[in-house]
């Protein structure tokens, strides 16, 4: 096998989780006959010799298979079986001692799980491949360092490391809580430009299953699966007529999911209307995957609003079912940097699941920034501050593009930074095959569209209601395709060109916000239903 590819689907076992009736010898082949590609001894309890027994067992089962046997921990146990391999963690052998030992030709694995463990192992330049995680949340092991998990974010940060640091090719692995339904999400959120994970490593998915190696064989296919949204994203220009995308918006009559605000959602609902599409405002998540599934001309609004615990709730559930049955999300990350709690939900929203846009001013979208995992960009402009929800600084151009590029890459979405001037940024573009890799980084699309007219800021939900609008197009799919894919940064361009084009012409009309209100309205149904 060559290079990293042994890590690639990367069974940990634990003995005490077997099903009932299975033996723990059984349960492994049946890993090894579904495609487990690697396979790590990880005993707590037994005694040494017990350990060694159970090693020669598997060892014999993984020779068969040609798949290489890493023992956690016990260097004498991998020294005694001439095992292909040891892991150790953070408290365990220094890497170091255990490569004297064990010479050149063996296999070492780290674990790590913060930016400055992976920065030591690269500086080391000793093992071959480390373990990233916890990921996400696990019942398996009690004492991870972060109960909710470093997130897809926690490990683009390692891989920048790997990346930047390391003269030899480390592999990497991710765990924690990895199971069917987010493996293929993790692969696509975890790659950053040039680098991604060689694979991902489980224990209960596999372990505590009835069906192992059914089991083992579905995680190998989502690993070779699209994220479920990708399918559903273009990277043709198919028209860039605003008045044909709006036909076609007009034509499906989209529905608008949101879960936002309450001060907006009246105004949300309108704006909805106006344009051609239908709102939903539901915060049930008993009836999301309803939505999901029954809807093709869908997506959601979500709006970060009042980030209570009961919300996070819902907004998770809403991600999970969006994401996936492969339908669009958009992002309004109201106020996001204003307080720290509220930066805190961003962060875990972002790492729950995947966004198709991010909508903000200068100020919100600066605060997402300050969350990529570009580590070492993150000290480089302190002067982006953020104040409430309007954003009061003046970045030159120049900012604000790096801004919006590196948010658009790390989040691999669509960016919208809202202002006087609107900046508009493909992070798809830089797609290739499975979208587990990168291309075309040098080519990120952006663009800019005159802002509307300053009344509307004067008025509350216009920001939240361009979010509306974004949705609608992306959801219409009104790149003109009938069918299936969405050209998503096409479509939002669409959007914030309408949107601002009718802000514009209700502004000129108008002295005062009341009266806007109800010009916009009236604009964007009239530009809407010519
Ligand atoms: N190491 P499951 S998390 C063995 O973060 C192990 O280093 C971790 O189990 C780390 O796949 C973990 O059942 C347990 O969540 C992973
Ligand atoms: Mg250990």
């Amino acid at each position: 096998m060559s290079s990293t590819e042994y890590l690639r689907l990367y069974l940990v076992t634990d003995s005490s989780m077997v099903p009932e009736g299975l033996s723990f010898e059984e349960q492994v082949e049946k890993a090894l006959d579904g495609g487990a590609t690697c396979v790590q001894l990880r005993e707590k309890k037994l005694s040494t010799r017990d350990f060694i027994e159970r090693a020669k067992a598997v060892h014999q089962k993984c020779q068969a298979k040609g798949v290489p046997l890493i023992i956690n921990d016990r260097i004498d146990v991998a020294l005694a079986i001439d095992a292909e391999g040891v892991h150790v963690g953070q408290d365990d052998m220094p890497a170091k001692k255990a490569r004297e030992i064990l010479g050149e030709k063996k296999i070492i694995g780290v674990s790590c799980s913060t930016v400055s463990e992976i920065e030591e192992v690269c500086e080391e330049g000793i093992a071959d491949y480390v373990g990233l995680g916890n990921v996400y949340q696990t019942n398996t092991k009690k004492d991870v360092k972060t109960p909710n998990g470093i997130g897809p974010i926690g490990v683009r940060k390692m891989l920048h490391v790997l990346q930047d640091n390391s003269e030899k090719y480390i592999g990497s692995v991710a765990i924690g809580g990895i199971n069917h339904s987010n493996s293929s999400k993790l692969m696509y959120q975890t790659a950053i430009n040039g680098r991604s994970l060689d694979g991902v490593a489980v224990v209960s998915c596999i372990m505590a299953s009835k069906e192992a190696e059914k089991a083992t064989r579905k995680l190998s296919e989502c690993l070779s699966t699209r994220a479920t949204w990708t399918s559903d994203i273009s990277n043709d220009m198919i028209t860039t007529d605003l008045d044909k995308q709006i036909n076609h918006l007009v034509s499906n009559k989209p529905l608008i999911h949101h879960i936002t605000n309450n001060v907006v959602k009246n105004y949300s609902a309108n704006v909805a209307l106006s344009i051609g599409a239908s709102p939903i405002m539901s915060e049930f998540p008993e009836e999301f995957k309803d939505f999901t599934t029954n809807i093709t001309n869908l997506s959601l609004v979500l709006n970060l609003g009042t980030p209570s615990v009961d919300q996070m709730h819902i907004f998770k559930k809403a991600l999970y079912v969006y994401n996936e049955d492969g339908k669009h999300i958009i992002f309004d990350p109201v106020a996001a940097g204003a307080t720290s709690p509220r930066l805190e939900s961003c962060l875990e929203l972002l790492n729950s699941g995947q966004f198709s846009v991010i909508k903000g001013n200068l100020g919100e979208i600066a605060a997402i920034w300050r969350l990529c995992s570009n580590y070492k960009n993150k000290n480089a402009q302190n002067d982006v501050l953020m104040h409430g929800v309007d954003s009061v600084t003046t970045l030159s151009k120049d900012a604000i593009i790096k801004i919006g590029t590196e948010v658009a890459i790390d989040f691999r979405t669509v960016v919208v930074i809202t202002g006087a001037t609107n900046y508009i940024f493909n992070g798809f573009s830089t797609y290739k095959d499975t979208g587990y890799h990168f291309s075309n980084m040098d080519t990120l699309q952006y663009t800019t569209v005159p802002g509307g007219h300053e009344l509307m800021g004067s008025i509350t939900g216009t920001g939240c209601s361009l979010g509306t609008t974004i949705a609608a197009f992306v959801a219409a799919k009104a790149d003109g395709r009938a069918q299936k894919s969405v050209n998503v940064y096409q479509a939002t361009v669409a959007a914030v060109t309408l949107y601002n084009k009718c802000g514009k012409a209700a502004g000129n009309e108008s002295k005062s916000p009341g009266t806007f209100m109800t010009k916009f309205l009236d604009h964007l149904y009239l530009e809407t239903h010519k």
